[in-house]
C-alpha cells in the first residue's frame, strides 16, 4: 500500500467508536425472552445499518412475533434511551483519540445520530468531546449518509481538502458516504464475516486494535510491543468443558474450551481473534497461555468461542477442572486460512509471541495476579 499523506480524521460514532451493537443485542435478548424466544447473536446482521422500522420488521419475521412492527418499537425504545448513557468504547477506540490528540492530529465527528444523542453518548466518555474540532449530527445536514454532505461538511470546518481525510467507518452506509466525499476511508465492520460487502473502502480492518495509521501518513501507535499490543486486562473462569473443536486430533493443538454462557457480554465487547496471558489451573498451577476467542470460520457456531492453549506440556486431560484466565494483550485478527497447515503454522507463530512477550515485565507481573489462584 502507498502511504497516503492524511492531515485529518473524521469519525463515526456508532459501531465505530462505540460498541452500539452490544446493546442492541442486550435489549433485543431481553425484548425476546418476554415473547418466549431466544435471541440468536448471528441475526445482528440482518438488522445493522437498517432504520428502526426495518430491523423490528425483520425480527418480528424471524422470530414470528404476534406484534406490528410499531407496537414492537413502541415497547424497545424506552430501553434503548435508557442505554444511551452507558454505551461502551469500543476496543480501541479510547487509545486512537488519545493517540490522535496527543499528536495534534485534527478529528471530527460525523454521525447519523440527531446531535441531542450524540451529546448524550459523548458525556459518559471523559475527553472524547474536547477532543473534536468538529463535531455534526445527521440533523445538522439535509441528508445523511450515504450522501457524502456531513463529511464534506466536516471538511469544510476543519479547513482541509477532502482529499486529505481518513474516513473511519464501520457501517456501509457510511463507507459510501465517505468515498463519495472524495476521502480515503478505513472501515471496521461491526460485524464478522462481511467484509466482502466493503469492497468501496480503501481498507477493511476486523477492529480499531487493527489500524495502522503509517499506511496513512499518520504518526503511527508506539504501543506495540514485540508483535503484542498491551491490553487492560480482562478475566474469564470456569471449568474446562468439552469443546468441539478439531483441536488435539487435527491440529495437533489441544484448546481447554471455557463454557461462554455468562460471558456473552464480555465476548460480545472483544474481537474475534487472538490473545494471550497467564492461565491457572486449581490444582497444576499457572502457565503461559495463548487463544483465540471467535467464531471459529470452521464451525457454524451461534456464540464465540474460548480456546486457551496453556503453554506446557500435560499429556493428559483436565475436563472438569477449574480454569482461570487473565488475558493482558492482543496479538492479531481471527483469519480464514486456505490451509490446515497454514492455520498451524499461524498458531505456532502466535505461540512464539506470547511465550516472548509473557516474559517482559509488562505482562509476566500478572503472573502473580490473584485471581489465577483463588477458587470460589
Ligand atoms: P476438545 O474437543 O475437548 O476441545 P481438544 O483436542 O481441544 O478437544 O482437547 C482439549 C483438552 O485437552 C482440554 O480440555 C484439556 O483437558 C486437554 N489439554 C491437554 N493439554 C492441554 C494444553 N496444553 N492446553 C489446553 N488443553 C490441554
Ligand atoms: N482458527 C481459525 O479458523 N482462524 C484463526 O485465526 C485461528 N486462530 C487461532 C489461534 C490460536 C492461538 C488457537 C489456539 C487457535 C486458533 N484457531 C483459529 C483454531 C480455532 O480456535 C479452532 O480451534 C479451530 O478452527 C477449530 O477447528
Ligand atoms: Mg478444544
Amino acid at each position: 500500500m502507498t502511504t497516503k499523506l492524511i492531515s485529518c480524521v473524521i469519525l463515526d460514532l456508532d459501531g465505530t467508536l462505540l460498541n452500539t451493537d452490544g446493546v442492541v443485542g442486550k435489549v433485543l435478548k431481553v425484548m425476546l425472552n418476554k415473547y418466549g424466544k431466544e435471541w440468536d447473536g448471528r441475526e445482528t446482521l440482518k438488522i445493522l445499518g437498517k432504520t428502526p422500522f426495518e430491523s423490528a420488521a425483520a425480527v418480528i419475521q424471524d422470530y414470528a412475533l404476534p406484534c406490528s412492527t410499531t407496537d414492537f418499537i413502541s415497547q424497545i425504545s424506552p430501553f434503548f434511551y435508557d442505554q444511551q448513557w452507558n454505551i461502551k468504547a469500543l476496543p480501541g477506540a479510547n487509545r486512537l483519540i488519545k493517540h490522535l490528540k496527543s499528536h495534534g492530529i485534527p478529528m471530527a465527528l460525523a454521525s447519523n445520530s440527531p446531535r441531542e444523542s450524540i451529546e448524550a453518548k459523548l458525556s459518559s466518555h471523559d475527553g472524547w468531546k474536547n477532543s473534536f474540532s468538529v463535531i455534526i449530527g445527521g440533523d445538522e445536514v439535509r441528508t445523511g449518509k450515504p450522501s457524502p454532505e456531513i463529511f464534506l461538511e466536516a471538511a469544510r470546518r476543519l479547513s482541509v481538502e477532502p482529499s486529505s481525510c481518513l474516513v473511519i467507518e464501520d457501517s456501509l452506509p457510511g463507507v459510501t458516504a465517505g468515498k463519495a466525499a472524495g476521502m480515503e476511508v478505513v472501515a471496521v465492520p461491526s460485524l464478522p464475516k462481511q467484509s466482502h460487502l466493503y469492497t468501496a473502502a480503501d481498507e477493511v480492518i476486523s477492529s480499531l486494535l487493527d489500524l495502522q495509521l503509517k499506511n496513512w501518513g499518520l504518526p503511527p501507535f508506539e504501543d506495540w510491543v514485540e508483535g503484542t499490543l498491551p491490553l487492560d486486562r480482562w478475566y474469564i473462569g470456569g471449568p474446562v468443558v468439552k469443546g468441539f473443536g478439531r483441536g488435539s486430533k487435527v491440529l495437533g493443538i489441544p484448546t481447554a474450551n471455557l463454557s461462554a454462557e455468562g460471558y456473552s457480554d464480555l465476548l460480545q465487547e472483544h474481537p474475534a481473534g487472538v490473545y494471550f496471558g497467564w492461565a491457572g489451573l486449581s490444582t497444576r498451577g499457572v502457565f503461559k497461555m495463548v487463544m483465540s476467542i471467535g467464531w471459529n470460520p470452521y464451525f457454524n457456531n451461534k456464540e464465540k468461542t474460548i480456546e486457551p492453549w496453556l503453554l506446557h506440556d500435560f499429556n493428559e486431560d483436565f475436563y472438569g477442572e477449574e480454569l482461570r484466565l487473565v488475558i493482558v494483550g492482543y496479538i492479531r485478527p481471527e483469519a480464514n486460512f486456505p490451509t490446515l497447515e497454514s492455520l498451524i503454522a499461524k498458531i505456532h507463530e502466535d505461540r512464539g509471541f506470547a511465550e516472548r512477550a509473557l516474559d517482559l515485565p509488562l505482562y509476566s507481573r500478572y503472573k502473580n495476579d490473584s485471581y489465577l489462584r483463588s477458587s470460589q
